[in-house]
Parts: C-alpha cells; structure tokens; sequence
C-alpha cells in the first residue's frame, strides 16, 4: 500500500462507497471523518498482520497486561502520526470539502478509565509496541466510560459518557470469538481420572471482544488491545413477555446481562465492594485467561510452557482474581494436579500496586465471592492454606504474623484481601516510583517482603512521549526536532539532554518563551470558549490537573489563591506576579468531601475573576471535563506544575512528568516520582517545600493540633475564616464549613502543617519568574533532564526486572500467513 496522495484519495473514496454507502457529492462531516479513518486503519491493519504472522512463526513469548482502565486517548491524531499520513489526509479531507481539523475534532476519546493508572496502561502499550514485544493488552469495552463532568452553579455535574454514540472506526468487533462466562451456582465433586471437583455455573453469558491496533513508533509492529463486553444470548430476549406487552420484562435478562460492561466504576481510590463491580472483575479475568489459553495452544501443547509463554501483569488488584482462575482451568479443565498447576501459576502473574491508601485496597466479602465465584472461594482457601504452612515453616508459631498475613482477613468481616492473594500468586510485585515501593516494602507489604524480598521491585512510571510531547506539543517537538538534528528523541528520549548546553542560548531561550506563550494563547482560547474566563496569555500559568482526592489537597492550592487575593485586596499595589490558575479534574460521584472543594475552587475562581483589582493580576479557570484530551492542551502551556500531595500519599503521579517534559517547573512536596523528577532536574530547578514523608508520617502519628496554625498564622487564619464566612459561596456560611472544619480539627494531609512553607515557596516561584532568563532556563533544564521518565525506560525496567521477553523485529515485507488472533 503506498502513501502517494492519489493513492491514498482513491482508497478513500472507495471507502466512502464500501463503508458509508454513500458519495462524495453527499457526504457528511461523520462520513468524511469516518472513512478518512477507516483509510488511516487500513495502512496500520496491513502492518498488523506482518506482525501477527512474524509473532506467529517466532511464537514467542508474550506479555499480556491486563487492566480494568484504559485511558488511550483519541486515536485519530495518534494513527495520522504512525502512518505519517497527515498531508495525503489533508488534500483528500479538503477534496470532501472539509478542513481535517474539522474532522479530527469529531473523534471521540474512548474515557474507558479514571485517572494515573488507566493512563499509564494507554502509554505502556504505546511503548511495548514501540519497542517490538510481543503484547495484548486486555480490558474491559464499557458502553460508558468515566462521565463527562460539567458544572452548574459551581458543582460538578455528571452526565452518560456514550463515547461510541456514532460507533468508533477504530474498533473491530469479534462475534466469531464470543465465549462463555459463568456465575453463582455451586461446586460439586466427581470421580476423574481420580477426585476431581467442577463447578456448575448458575448463570452464564457471553463475552464478545473487540479488537483496537496499538501501532509502535517508528517500527512496523502494530500490537492490539482486546477489550470485552457481555451479551446476551439471543435466547435472554422473552418473546412470552413481549407478546404479552410485558416490554421491560421481555429485555429484563438482556438488560441484566449487558449491565455487565455497561459503565466504568468512577471510583480511583476507594472500594465500593459492589457484587456488579466483581462481576465486572471476574469477566474480564475469565475472557481473557481463556483467550491467552486458546492463543497458547494454538503453537504449544505442554502446559509445562505456559510459564515460558505467558508473562501476565496484573493492573493492581483489579484483575487479581485471574490467579484463581487460572488454576481452576489448569486444575479442574486440564487436570493439571495442584502443585504443577500452582508452580505454574506463580510463574505467569506479576503484579504492580498503585496506591498507598489503605481504603484503596480492595477488600471482597467471603460471602459474596462464595455466592458468586464458589469455586474460586474454594480455591482461595486452598492457595491460603498452602501459602500459611509457607509462613509457619519461616516464622513456627507466629500466629500474629499469619493472621497479618492470610489471604482472609477475619474480622470485622470475613474478607479476601485482594492485595494478599496478589503477592502470593505472582513471581514479581513492583510499585510505581521509589519512595512507593520502599513504603510497600516497609510498611503495606512488610511481611510479604520479609518473607519473599526477592520478589519485590521498583518500576517507575513513564510517559508516552509520542502522546505527551510530538502530538499534544507540536511548536516545542519541532523546536526539539530541530535543535537535536532529527526525531530520533521520540526514540530516545535521554536525547533531550544535549539540550542542556544550549539552555542559557538566547536564541533558544527566546524561541523557547515564544512556544510557550503561544500553547498559552491556544489554552486561552479554550478557556474562553469553555468557561468564558478571559485568562492573560503572558500571565504565569499555574496548572493543577488531576483528579480530585483530599491527599492530593486542591485545598492547598486554593488556600494560596485566596492569600494572593487578600494580599491584593489589602494592598492593590502588592507586588504578586500576574498567574492564572488553571485547575482540571473530576471527583468521584460519591465523594462529597472532595465535590465541595470542587465548588470552591469555582467560588474562589468566580470572586477573584469579578474582583476589579485582583482580576488585573490574577485568573481563575476551571476547565470543565478534564480528561486526555483536555491535557493534551494544557500541559504544553503550563508554566508551573502543582505536585502539592502529602509526602507518602501519591504513589507515582505521571501529570508530573507530562508537565517537566514539556517544561513546566514544579512545585511540590517528596512525594512519588516528585523526588525523582527532582533528583534529575536539580534542587535548583525544582521548588520543593513541606513536610517529607518520614515527617509527615510522624506529625501524623504524634499530637497534631492543626488550630495551633491557624491561630498562629494570620495569612492563613484570614483565609480560612474568608472561606468559612461565605466570601465564595453567595454568603452562605454553611456551604464550605465541612471543608473548614476538615482542615481545622482533623486535617487527614496536613494542609494546616505545610501551608506557610507553601506560600513561601510560591513567593520563591514569583521571584523567579520575575527574571525570565533565569525561569527560561529552569524550563529548559526540567525537559532536558526528564528523559528518564519516558515510557520507553519503564518497558525497559519491567522487561528486565519482571518480563524477560525479548522483542520480535517485523519486517516490512513480512508474509501475511497466520491466524491474526
Ligand atoms: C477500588 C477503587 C480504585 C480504583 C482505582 C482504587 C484505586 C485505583 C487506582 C489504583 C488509582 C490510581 O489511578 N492510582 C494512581 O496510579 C498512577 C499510575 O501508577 C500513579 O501515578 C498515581 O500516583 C496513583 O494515584
């Protein structure tokens, strides 16, 4: 298939006919839109089976990373970039008679996750292919993925996010390879070839995968990620009912089934513990362990190579259940006997913790998984009971030890701890930055790494820099480009640091601070359109985007903003550095606490922008429904990036190197991958304040009295008091008091404790900014020295650490002889 542009025009007509049935003369905007995708599709399917053929005839190893969230992004600027089809879609666009922006803007974001983590896995797929490994990713096809948050009178709002409405072309359904998923029921034994036990499903449904491409950058690899949804059988609809008029009865059954995979669970840090929840676990697990097992079989008999095959890990405790499942199949459908299957089992699974928070971990009730999943139950027991001998073995008579440590947590509840079972089924347990993994070791898994040390590792988080920087920041990766003699840093992205001895070049310097300026104008424009706040495009652009969580403390930053407010309100001549605050980020349906801070920020936002002296110097703008989209236009205009959590809280974060990347400074505390990201810039190019973990950790556990600062602090007091007093809530003293009162007598993160070191340290950043040779070069310095945070290394790091695989190189002529699936 060659990429000449009548080439390309022909294939799109052509497509007009055969997928849209309908002209050129009387296409529509989605018409164009959608075929011009299906003629993008088309060059990255040729490569795809070059690469199922060449995985095929190699039959190697395979990493199967499996993920209840996938935040991939639009897709069509992505697949524009890997075939490097833009003009050719231009001139054909433009032949249809519409702009290709026009059309681009009409590909929907597939919100298939909530935040960190269903990004991270979007950009390790990027990067498994990039690199030639042999991966699928699994997941779950929501019919609605994360809402879509707008705001009325301050509060978040969530509406349906129907992102496939129109059907998206970059999917591929596969009915053909619909399989069954079973529930309820019980256990029962029968005689084998010996005592054997099965279980008797109360229930089954269908699940029916649908296939994306995930094209590497600048190779022919083109890997997939398979996502499942559940359907019913076509004997669910009751013809009885319907015929009857009993219409809802009719498709009750449907309903019920396809409730299954019909929304994504907004929740990112705390466990519901909802049946419909499992439900959804249990069915992506057991999809997928039959699909790895059909494509295993497909080159290999011996269960006895499965390990060697098949390298599975496990997006935290999400999909941990996929450990009991596969020894059920190797046990009781394969009559593996238990301990080969049980050594074979440990060997495939790998598992990466996300969160430190302990009400993150999730939890499932003995009597639900014993209702819904009888047999896994069984097998948890069994796994549990061999796993304790394990402990007595190690530690003989240490009872406390082994009830820390059982996979059934006794009381109040009986419980299977997820996290446990995780840890004891898996060769490999990572966190996600350093500090997290030194926590996991010492404290969340402290007996787990005790006993098994060397099973525990750190991988760091990356980015994707095709996403992050080539498609979201195009001015500076041409400047980039440029500057390091070609694209081989999208590669390579410990290229960038031959950046650093131009930092102090006033060429590059000025060039530097013209990009920057204009992604400022660009966000500008969509802050008008969205908002209606006019934000200054020369003004410092203080970005805080992430989700909304009290440990991540929006609250701080608020704090702050009220401060510069009351400084200029005191005394309109203070010398505060004009700013515009740009905020971006969604609360979990159910979490009031962090709703409320939600609709402060927009009452702070909403008095400071209609203040007629704090509004010459400061903005506001919340930028409704953030997602990746969203970010792929903020964080190229970011100047200054809030990685303001407590110390201990955040995991990794990976806004935090998207923002470095793309030459924000950050300001924040020795939490997650903020210490690394220091570590590599500089202290001297990093704006770090409060109260390290080990700090924080003991004010926590000592006598905290959070009032003593607000009483001794009179900045901090007058803000407190100004929020408490209804200034951003319409006089309605009552509207923030939970807020309020949150800080002042409990305060969870200690935003009373680090908010004079806070406000110092932004004082510090004004100081800077004030001399613009020096910010630019501290910009300079944050993307030349980020390269480390790349996802490239990250694959690397799990490549050596946990996967042991080894790339498959796909030839551009590589014959297209095997099954593709
Ligand atoms: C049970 C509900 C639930 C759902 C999602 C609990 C926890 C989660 C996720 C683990 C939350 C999450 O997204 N964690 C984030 O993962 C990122 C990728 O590793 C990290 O960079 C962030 O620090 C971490 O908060």
């Amino acid at each position: 298939m060659t990429d000449n542009a009548d080439d390309f025009g022909r294939n799109m007509v052509a497509n007009l006919y055969r997928h849209r049935g309908t002209t050129v003369e009387s296409a529509s905007a989605r018409d164009a839109y959608h075929t011009l995708a299906v003629t993008i599709r088309d060059r990255l399917i040729e490569r795809y089976a070059r690469t199922a053929a060449a995985h095929y005839a190699a039959n190697p190893r395979f990493v199967y990373y499996l993920s209840a969230e996938y935040l991939l992004g639009r897709q069509f600027e992505q697949n524009l970039l890997y075939t490097d089809t833009r003009e050719q879609a231009r001139v054909a666009a433009s032949a249809l008679g519409y702009p290709l922006d026009d059309l681009a803007a009409l590909d929907a974001e597939p919100g298939l996750g909530n935040g960190g983590l269903g990004r991270l896995a979007a950009c390790l797929l990027d990067s498994l292919a990039t690199a030639d490994i042999p991966a699928v990713g699994y997941g779950i096809r929501y019919d609605f993925g994360i809402f879509t948050q707008s705001f009325r009178d301050g509060a978040q709002r969530e509406l349906p996010d129907d992102w496939s409405h129109y059907g998206t072309p970059w999917e591929f359904a596969a009915p053909d390879d619909r399989l069954e998923v079973g529930f309820y029921g019980h256990t029962e034994a029968y005689n084998g070839s010996g005592p054997r036990r099965r279980w008797v499903p109360g229930e089954t449904v269908l699940g029916e995968p649908s296939h994306m491409l995930v094209p590497g950058w600048g190779t022919e690899t083109v890997n997939i990620i398979r996502l499942w949804r559940a359907v019913a059988s076509s004997d669910s609809f009751d013809l009885g009912h319907f015929s009857a008029g009993r219409y809802g009865d009719a498709v009750e059954n449907v309903t019920h089934v396809e409730n299954i995979t019909r929304v994504l669970y907004p929740d990112d840090s705390t466990e519901l513990g909802r049946e419909l929840r499992l439900k959804q676990q249990y069915f992506l697990v057991a999809c997928t362990l039959r699909d790895i097992v059909r494509r295993f079989r497909l080159r290999n008999e011996d269960f006895d190579h499965f390990a060697d095959k098949v390298v599975i890990q496990l997006n935290d405790t999400h999909p941990v259940m996929a450990i009991a499942e596969l020894m059920r199949l190797l046990v009781d459908e394969y009559a593996l006997d238990w301990d080969r299957a049980w050594g074979i089992t440990r060997r495939v699974f790998a598992y990466t913790c996300h969160t430190l928070l302990p009400e993150a971990l999730e939890t499932w009730p003995v009597s639900l998984v014993e209702r819904l999943l009888p047999r896994h139950m069984e097998i948890v027991y069994l796994i549990n009971h061999h796993f304790l001998a394990d402990v007595e073995r190690h530690f003989p008579g240490d009872h406390d030890r082994k009830r820390r440590m059982s996979l059934i947590q006794e009381e109040p509840e009986r419980r299977v701890r997820m996290a446990h079972l995780a840890v004891v089924g898996s060769s490999a347990v990572n966190g996600v930055a350093e500090l997290h993994s030194d926590l996991l070791s010492a404290e969340t898994l402290r007996d787990f790494a005790q006993l098994w040390p060397e099973r525990f590792h750190n991988v760091t988080n990356g980015v994707s820099s095709r996403r992050f920087l080539r498609i979201a920041n195009p001015r500076l990766s041409g400047l980039l480009t440029e500057r390091l003699g070609g694209e081989e840093w999208l590669r390579d992205l410990d290229l960038l640091a031959d950046l650093e001895s131009h930092a102090d070049d006033r060429a590059l310097q000025e060039r530097w601070r013209d990009i920057k300026r204009r992604n400022r104008e660009d966000l500008a424009l969509h802050v008008k359109d969205a908002t209606g706040v006019v934000i200054d495009p020369d003004a410092m652009c203080d970005v805080m985007i992430k989700r909304f969580h009290e440990y991540k403390r929006q609250l701080l930053k608020v704090l702050h903003i009220v401060t510069l407010y009351h400084r200029l309100r005191d005394d309109p001549a203070a010398d505060v550095v004009p700013r515009t605050f740009v905020f971006g980020g969604k609360a979990a349906p159910g979490y009031h606490a962090a709703k409320r801070i939600i609709a402060l920020v927009n009452g702070v936002g909403a008095a400071v922008n209609a203040d007629p002296v704090a509004s010459r110097r400061l903005r506001v703008a919340f930028v409704p429904n953030y997602n990746v989209t969203r970010a792929e236009l903020i964080i190229p205009a970011a100047d200054l990036s809030e990685q303001i959590s407590m110390a201990g809280k955040e995991a990794s974060g990976t806004g935090n190197m998207k923002l470095a990347l793309n030459g924000a400074v950050t300001v924040g505390t020795l939490d997650g991958a903020n210490i690394e990201i220091r570590d590599r810039v500089g202290d001297e190019n990093f704006f770090l304040f409060g109260q390290d973990a080990a700090e924080a950790a003991r004010t926590r556990r000592g006598y905290y009295d959070p009032r003593s600062f607000y009483e001794r602090d009179p900045e901090l007091r007058a803000a407190v008091d100004a929020i408490a007093s209804g200034a951003f809530s319409g006089g309605d003293r009552g509207a923030f008091s939970s807020v309020v009162d949150s800080i002042l007598y409990h305060d969870e993160y200690l935003v009373m404790a680090d908010y004079r070191s806070y406000v110092d340290t932004q004082d510090a950043v004004d100081g800077a900014w004030r001399d613009a040779d020096r910010w630019t070069r501290m910009s300079i310095m944050n993307t030349a020295r980020c390269g480390f945070f790349s996802a490239d290394r990250t694959i690397r790091d799990y490549r050596e650490r946990v996967w042991h695989v080894d790339p498959v190189r796909v030839g551009p002529h590589h014959p297209v002889t095997a099954p593709d699936r």
